[in-house]
């Protein structure tokens, strides 16, 4: 099978795909969409998604973009080393979590949107602020009910790594870039420090893929 990763070092969404693949050991090869130079929006990468986002998997020739769906196929293709508990309610509620990254942040805050606020680059921050502050709240509300009801561990849901840390490391480290204080998110905080002591965590960081590192 033919793998092509389309992403950017810096996209919270590439990062989630880099991670799955990586946890899974998963081979593929990657190409680098310059989303400062606006090299989502040429027509060629357009045909294969249409949205002009990372991350894109080409899969012998077939183009497969959003991240969800692209971590549901690698997990019915590749379902070695899990990234779904077993338990339905614990299934729901990593969805569920992921949500709130994937539809109820991340969109509000990716580069297009923030553009289509502002050109002043400060607005821009404060806007992408105003979002990021209002889903880690909920995220960190929702991991105590989480631990509460017994479905919490190591990680957000059991004490295996799951979608969950895939969606929010990435989502804090955005946090981070735009100086949000994490101070009052100490769930979030906990998970985020056992998902970035993970190997796979750390293969698909972010420093790894910048370009002045990058081999
Ligand atoms: N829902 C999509 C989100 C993809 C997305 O927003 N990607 C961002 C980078 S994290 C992007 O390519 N932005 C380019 C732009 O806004 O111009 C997914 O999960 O894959």
């Amino acid at each position: 099978m033919d793998l092509v990763l389309h992403h950017y070092w810096r996209s919270s969404s590439s990062w989630r795909v880099r991670w799955a693949l990586e946890h899974k050991g998963v081979a593929y090869r990657g190409n680098v969409v310059d989303l400062l130079k606006g090299e989502q929006g040429a027509a060629e990468f357009k045909q294969s998604s249409p949205l002009g986002v990372v991350p894109c998997l080409v899969v012998d020739g077939r183009a497969l973009t959003e991240s969800v769906a692209i971590l549901e196929w690698l997990e019915e293709a590749f379902p070695e080393k899990p990234l779904l508990p077993k338990d339905p309610w614990k299934r729901a509620r990593v969805r569920q979590l992921v949500e709130f990254v994937n539809a109820g942040t991340q969109p509000l805050q990716n580069l297009g949107v923030m553009r289509h606020h502002s050109t002043d680059l400060e607005q821009q921050k404060v806007w992408a602020r105003h979002w990021i502050v209002r889903g880690l709240a909920a995220l960190e509300h929702e991991l105590e009910v989480v631990a509460a009801e017994g479905s919490g561990g190591k990680f957000a849901v059991g004490d295996e790594l799951t979608w969950v840390e895939l969606f929010v490391t990435p989502q804090l480290y955005n946090a981070r870039r735009f100086s949000v204080d994490l101070t009052q998110l100490p769930r979030l905080s906990a998970v985020d420090a056992a998902a970035l002591a993970t190997e796979s965590g750390l293969a698909s960081h972010p420093d790894r893929f910048q370009p002045s590192v990058a081999p």
